[in-house]
Parts: structure tokens; sequence; C-alpha cells
């Protein structure tokens, strides 16, 4: 079968001739496998002898895996089909009696009709359950199939019509649906959010990841279980989606599988118009690494692939573009057969026994159950390198005119009753015309062959998929020796929260009863936080251990890394250790072990740059400590605009179950995690924590006695005033400004002003019980009102009330309306500098100077002390009026 069309300069054709000759004969004679092999050593022997070979990481425009490698399919055929049928029908019924019944309600039908056949094969024959004898597969589906997974969850017997009927419904009679995967909605259910596009991807890669790190720790045992992961191709343009697939292939994650749904179109219109999406991301994954198998033409194909003597078929499947393919997919088979099969005679040729209804209907290799099979039987046998199936479908697939192929079809919602009846013939559907009207929900008989089946298979693979279980036995204790130094304070010696944190974390990794459940998370800043004895004492996660002798071999804190080593290092990727700390804080229900992540990084780097993943990781239940280190935009010196952090602690907010603390003293530090891990680990509560730590060295203080509860709910008196002044203030700070208000309050003294100094802990607690309070007052007008504890902490307290802290103001100003008084706000609105501490303090006005003048000007609003004692504080303190404002300079 030779191709001799093309010209070769330098040779003539008779050379070429012979060559093509030589080659068919070998594969005649050998075959394919053993055909690569040898071209395999004529490219080393070429190369060797400095021949330069062009670079390609793409192959054809073809299946990967040849016909004759295909098994036989495993599984009944017909009933698989007709099961397909039903949930393609019912995930469609459900979308569209939920917009007839509320429009604009919404939901995606051409997605999940897309997909149907890769994730029915999957659930007929792959994903293996968990359950108490086998780790099974973790699965993460793309986020718009979500009525498909519904679809089949009912056939299963494990939602009800009830539950189809309020799809998207959540908060009416009855059980409701949620519109996509969300374990924090449906915690029975869903395991992993994915519709925010792109974290499903780097969330499974770093599953994949801890998995292995799990079984080489020797906390689960080894297994062929795999992470699945299933995306759009419009999805892998986003960063997450391809940011890590390097590490995936790096770490040879033979574990993992991700299946991109090829249906060349996006929301708006196709992916790559003017290119291939498959031979883009063929390229990218090989070029990683990875295993690519495309999946493209189904078995229908077959025949003109086989006949295609010359190649043509080929070269005109490699040369089309998709937005060409597209307009194929929408075109009536005459089309077809005049602008892609008319190109070249021969061609044309290959289609002639066809008719055109034949040609439309040519199936593609995402349809077809066949090639899939074979594409996730290979990816589950590969070793040595993660796999990616690119697997080629049509979106709306079956919605014929009203959607298939078609630009709109993304938002495709509603059907009127001539496409109703078009999917009913085509898919079998047994509805007769009358019953077609209201769209109802259809199922065969429980005991029907394909219910049967379905159930077979399932039981088959362990049970169903997916399913979310609470699986780890609590703790029965949280180990109180690990904390007891930082409640006993270090005397006159200085040292940062970071180091305390530090210290507590290596006497967590060395506890008999937890040590082994603790992760360190730390992206490429563990010597930034003095973290590196932890290299020593636990060492460095590393699949491969270590294969080299490191420079620093002969010191005491050397870089170690191991097999079992305990520190994920993850380089310089917050969303990689992010995504790391939600593999370990959810492995309580994937994996039922209560590991505890503690994920330390530059407080700067961590909301706003990863903040969607770190809502991924509330809606996932998960647990653990994020520790945003290097902490406060004037206590991190020197490190200006970009580093110095005063907002984390504003954007920590919104996450309901996050609870967000600026600690000042080693021992509130200790309370914190202490109480965090009893709630999360003993409590099984779904919560996750994030503290601040800075690194300004001071004396740590022992713990004042009864500060425990205060310290938990945010506020507590740290030094009431021992002076007796006429005029009274109450001053608040967190974090290193802590300190700055115990100077003003010696500083305000010579003012005549005693001031009580309080610590905050968090101001988020205090604002969400404030809000918690008010709410139920107003919802029991006749029972006694609660009281916010702010309330009950400032609300008799004498005088005004002054509040700083390294954040922004809106932290301290929210409180205000608990008091009878204005709370007057200081923090570090504005863009950061490169200075010292103090000049930063003294720039944002932060500083115990500004917290004294900001008290008098507060007074003497108040009209109990004269504006001239405010001025002369200004010039006693050096600080100039007119200073530029710090929020807009
Ligand atoms: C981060 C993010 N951005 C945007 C969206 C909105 N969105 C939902 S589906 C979609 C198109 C999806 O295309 P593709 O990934 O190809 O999936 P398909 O439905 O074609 O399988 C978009 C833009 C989202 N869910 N997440
Ligand atoms: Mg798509």
């Amino acid at each position: 079968m030779s191709d001799t069309t093309r010209e070769v300069p330098g040779l003539d054709g008779g050379e070429i001739r012979d060559w093509l000759d030589s080659l068919d004969a070998v594969i005649d004679r050998h075959g394919l496998t053993a055909t690569g092999r040898l071209l395999q050593e004529l490219t080393r022997r070429a190369e060797h002898a400095g021949v330069q070979l062009p670079f390609t990481a793409n192959t054809p425009y073809r299946n990967t895996i040849p016909r004759e490698e295909e098994l036989a399919y495993p599984g009944d055929r017909d009933l698989e089909h007709r099961l397909k049928s039903l949930i393609r029908w019912n995930a469609l019924a459900m979308v569209v009696r939920a917009n007839r019944t509320e429009d604009g309600i919404g939901g995606h039908i051409s997605t999940y009709a897309s997909a149907a056949t890769l994730y029915e094969v999957g659930f007929n024959h792959f994903f293996r359950a968990t359950t108490d004898a086998q780790p099974g597969d973790l699965v993460y589906f793309q986020g718009h199939a979500t009525p498909g997974i519904y679809a089949r969850a009912y056939a299963e017997g494990r939602l009800t019509r009830k539950h189809l009927e309020n799809f998207r419904r959540e908060l009416g009679q009855g059980p409701g649906l949620s519109s996509y995967p969300h374990p924090w909605l449906m915690p029975d259910f869903w395991e992993f959010p994915t519709v925010s596009m792109g974290l499903g991807p780097i969330m499974g890669i770093y599953q994949a990841r801890f998995q292995r790190y799990l079984e080489d720790r020797g906390l689960l045992p080894p297994s062929d279980a795999k992470v699945w992961v299933f995306l759009g191709d419009g999805e892998t343009d986003e960063p997450e989606s391809l940011g890590a697939i390097t590490l995936a292939a790096r770490e040879h994650l033979d574990n993992l599988i991700f299946v991109v749904n090829c249906n060349l179109q996006r929301l708006d219109g196709p992916v790559r118009g003017n290119g291939q999406i498959i031979q883009e991301l063929e390229a990218v994954f090989r070029g990683a690494g990875w295993n690519a198998i495309k999946v493209i033409w189904g078995r229908d194909w077959d025949p003109m692939l086989a006949n295609d003597a010359e190649g043509l078929l080929i070269r005109r499947m490699s040369e089309t573009v998709d937005g060409q393919y597209q307009k194929y997919a929408v075109e009536s088979g005459a089309y077809m057969r005049e602008h892609f099969w008319g190109t070249h005679p021969t061609l044309l040729e290959l289609v002639t026994h066809l008719t055109d209804n034949e040609l439309k209907k040519l199936r593609l290799g995402g349809h077809d159950p066949a090639k899939v099979h074979a594409a996730f039987a290979a990816a589950v046998a590969h070793t040595g390198s993660p796999t990616v199936i690119l697997a080629r479908t049509i979106k709306g697939y079956g919605l014929g005119e009203s959607g298939e192929g078609r630009n709109i079809t993304h938002q495709q919602k509603k059907l009127n009753e001539d496409e109703l009846r078009a999917f009913r013939e085509r898919f079998g559907i047994p509805l007769s015309d009358d019953q077609l009207a209201e769209v109802p929900f259809y199922l065969p008989d429980s005991d029907s062959p394909e219910m049967v089946y379905l159930r077979e298979r399932r039981a088959a693979l362990g049970g169903f998929v997916p399913r979310r279980v609470a699986r780890a036995t609590p703790l029965t204790q949280v180990p109180a020796e690990p904390f007891v130094e930082l409640y006993a304070g270090t005397g006159d010696r200085e040292i940062s929260l970071t180091m305390a944190f530090v210290r507590l974390l290596s006497r967590l990794l060395r506890d008999k009863d937890i040590g082994n459940l603790i992760v360190p998370i730390v992206p490429d800043e563990a010597r930034t936080f003095g973290m590196e004895a932890l290299f020593r004492q636990v060492g460095i996660y590393a699949h491969a251990g270590q294969q080299y002798e490191p420079v620093d071999h002969a010191t005491l804190l050397s870089y170690r890394e191991a097999k079992d080593g305990q520190v994920l290092e993850e380089g310089i990727t917050e969303a990689g250790s992010m995504a790391s700390f939600i593999a370990a804080g959810t492995a309580h229900a994937t994996r039922g072990i209560n590991t505890i992540p503690f994920f330390i990084f530059y407080s700067m780097f961590g909301f706003q740059r990863v903040g969607d993943l770190i809502w991924a990781a509330a809606d996932s239940r998960c647990r653990g400590f994020l520790l945003g280190g290097t902490a406060g935009r004037t206590t991190l010196a020197g490190e200006g605009l970009q580093h110095q952090d005063g907002q984390s602690h504003l954007l920590a907010y919104p996450v309901p179950n996050l609870l967000a603390y600026d600690p000042a003293f080693a021992y509130e530090l200790a309370v914190i995690i202490e109480d965090g891990i009893r709630r999360m680990y003993v409590e099984g509560e779904s919560l996750f924590y994030y503290l601040t730590v800075e690194n300004q060295p001071y004396a740590m203080p022992e713990m004042p006695d009864g500060a425990r509860g205060g310290i938990l709910k945010g506020l507590y008196r740290l030094k009431p005033s021992r002076a007796t002044r006429p005029h009274r203030a109450q001053l608040l700070a967190s974090g290193a400004i802590l300190r700055e208000a115990l100077a003003a309050q010696t500083l305000l003294e010579r003012y005549d002003v005693a001031a009580d100094v309080w610590s905050v802990t968090s101001w988020a607690q205090l604002y969400r019980d404030g809000h918690a309070c008010d709410r139920w007052n107003m919802l029991h007008p006749l029972e006694p009102p609660r009281q916010p504890y702010v309330t009950q902490c400032l609300g008799r307290a004498p005088g005004v009330v002054v509040a700083a802290s390294d954040y922004l103001k809106a932290l301290p100003d929210s409180l205000s309306q608990w008091l009878d008084t204005r709370v007057v706000a200081l923090g570090t609105d504005g863009f950061g500098r490169s200075d010292t501490r103090a000049a930063l303090r003294e720039f944002f006005e932060v500083d115990a100077r500004f917290i004294t003048v900001a008290t008098l000007g507060a007074l003497a609003r108040q009209g109990v002390v004269p504006p001239g004692v405010v001025a002369q504080a200004i010039g006693d303190l050096g600080i100039d009026p007119d200073k530029p404002d710090p929020t807009v300079s």
C-alpha cells in the first residue's frame, strides 16, 4: 500500500518506492507492533549518525488502538444500549421538565448527550466502588454531565422520581438535586466538586499522587484503584487543567486516567474552529510524557480505513479542521459525500456502497462502546505513566436538528414535541405520542433483563458510584502533650509565631497516636518558614526515594527525600499544593483515613491566588489547616506590594465552613489548633481553618487563666488597665499589631487615658456570631434576645473603642453595629511598600502612636477630651498630619 505521490528532494522515485515496498512487506509479515519497533531502531541509528529528524508529538488523525488489537466486547451490547438509551431519555426529561415547571431554571442536555457512551462503558465495566475489601476508583465527573449521572442513579434505584422532579430545586418540598456535583449539598452522593472548570483535572492529578503517598507511607494497602477524571475539551483551556500534567508523568501516575470528551465545542462555538483540538491535546499530553489514546472513529469507519490503500482518507481527516467537522455533523449525508469524500475520486470510491443516510450515521469513536471499551481497557492495563483518552463525540448527540452539533446546543434546555418524538424514535423509548407530551421519566420493570443486568454489573464492580461515605473512625482524643510548650510561653526569648507553629508541627509529627496522620504541605517555601528541620526529621515524600547524594548531605538539616517521606514539598504551585490539601483533607471520606493536612504558604498567594480551589475545598467538606505565613501587610518587612498581605482575612470571610483566625501569641495558636483537631477529627465537623502566622519575633507570654473560651470565640481581654485615669478606652487588636496596642496602652496613660487591651483572634468569628444573634432575635421576637459575644465583652466596657489590625479596616468596622459606640478602625488598606516594620506601620497608621492618636481623637469627638490634646499628641509623637493617605498612594 505504498503512497508514491510525494516527492523527496535528493531521492529518485524508484528508490523511494523500494523503501516503501520493504516497509509494506515488514508490516505484512510481522505486524504493526513489530514494525513500530523496527522504525524506532532505525530512528535511533539515524540520530546516532547525526540525521536531524523533524520533531512530531502527533500521530495521524485516527484511533490509537488498531482494530486488530481491540478485544472482544465483554458485555451484552444490546442490553447496554437499551440501558444507555433510557438513561439518556431520563436525563433529557429531567432538564426539559425542570424548565417547563420553572422557566429559566437551567440545566444541560448536550454535554451528557455527547458523553453517555463514555460514562456507560465506565459504569458497566470499569468504575469499581469502594468496599471493605477494596479501595475503589475515584471518579471525577464532568460537572455539566450531572443530569446523566442522576438518571443512572435513578435507574439504579438510588434516587427516586421525586428527586428527579426536583432537579435544580433544592429548597422546595421533598428531596432535591443540586445542579452540579456538590458534596456539601449531597454529602451521601457526590465526592468531588468539578463544575468550576479546570479544578477537576488538577484535583484529580494530585488525588492520584496522594493515593501513592498513602500507599508508600503504609497508610493504605497498595491497590490498582484508579482515579478517573472526565473533562470537556473546552475545559482544557483553563490553566489548571493542563498546568499539572507534567507532575503526573514525572511521578509515573499510572493510576490516573483522563477522559477528555472531545465534542469539539464549548459554550459559544467550536473549541478550535481552525485547528484540531484532539491533535493539539495529543501533542501536549504526549510531550508531557502521558500515554495518549485517541478514540476518533467508530467501527463504521473501519472498512473505509482498511481500504484506504493510498492513505488518502487519513490525509483528508488530518487536514479537516474542527469547525468544518462540526459543519459535517449538522449537514446531510449528501453534503458530506460532496464536500468531504468528494475531494478525490478514490476517496469517493470508498463510500459508494453507503447511502446518504448511512453516511450521515457513520458513528464517531466516542459513541462506539467497542472503541471506548478498548481504550478504557488499554488505559487500565497501561503501566508507567498516566493515560489520557481523547474521545471524539458530537455535542448534543441524538438531539437531531434541534441541537446536535449546533453552536447553541450547550444552552439547549427545551424540546418541542417533534423533537421529543425524534429522540424517542432514535433511542427506542417505549412511550406513546400521548405520553410524550408530559415528558415522563421512563424505567422498565425492575425484573426486566436490562435492569437486572444493570444491577449485576454494579454488584460485580462492588456497588454504586458515585457515593460518598464518611468512612473514617473518629479519633478518640487530641493528644495534649504537643501543645504544652506553647501554653507555657517562651519567657524573655523572642520567637515568631511561625516558629511557634513549626515547633508545634514538629511535636505533632512525633506524636505516637496522630503523628503519622499529619501531612505537612509546602510550596517551595519551607526555608522561608524555618521548616527545613522537617526535611531531616520526617523526610520529603518522593516515590522514587533519593537517587542522588544531596549537596548538604553532611549537614544536620540536609535535604532528605524518601519513599516514606511525610512532607509534601510541592514546588512552586499553590494550586497544586491546594489540590494536595484537598486530597489529604478529604481522605477521611474517600479512604477512611484521618489525614490532617497543614498547608503553609505565603499568605498573599493563598486566597487571591487559589481562592476557587479553597471554595472547592469547602464544598468537598475538606478538613485541615491552611496557614498563611509571612502574613500581615506591615509585619512582612521589605517585600513590598505584591507580597504584603492585608486582605486574606477579608477574602476568607465568604467561605462558610472556614474558621479564620489571626492569632498573636503561641498559646492562642495552640488553643485554636488543638480545638480544631478536636472539632474536625474527634467530633467530625465539616470545617477547616485558616490561620495567619507572622515572622516578627517577640516574647511569647504564658497563657492567662480563662482565656481559652475567648480565644476560640475571637476576643478576650488580655490586659486590663492597671492605672486610674479620668478617661477610658478599649483597644482591640489582632496578630502582630496586638503589641502595638499594648504599647499604646502605656502611651495613653500620659494623656490621662486608662485603656484595656483586648486580643482579637478572629474578626470573622465575631462577625458571624453577631449576625447569628441578630437573625435569631429577628425570628424569635417573643424570646429574650440573645446578645452577640462582642456585645457581651464590650457592651458595658467604658470609653471609646479603637481597633487595629494588619488587615483591611473593613474587619473591625463591621463590629460597630453591635456596640453603642462606633468602633474606630485602623488597618492597612492600600498597596504595600518595601521598608522596615516600623516604617510600614507608620505609613499605614497602625503603630502605637496612631492607636494613641485615634483613641484621643475618638474621645475628643465625644467631647471628653479637648481637641488641643489630640493636636498635642500628634506633635509629641512626631506624626506628620499632612502625610500621604496610604489607602490611595
Ligand atoms: C471556571 C469556569 N468558567 C466558565 C464556566 C461556564 N461554562 C460551563 S460549561 C462551559 C463550556 C464547556 O465546554 P466543554 O468543556 O467543551 O464541555 P462540553 O459541555 O462541551 O462537554 C462553560 C464556559 C464554568 N463552569 N467554569
Ligand atoms: Mg466540548
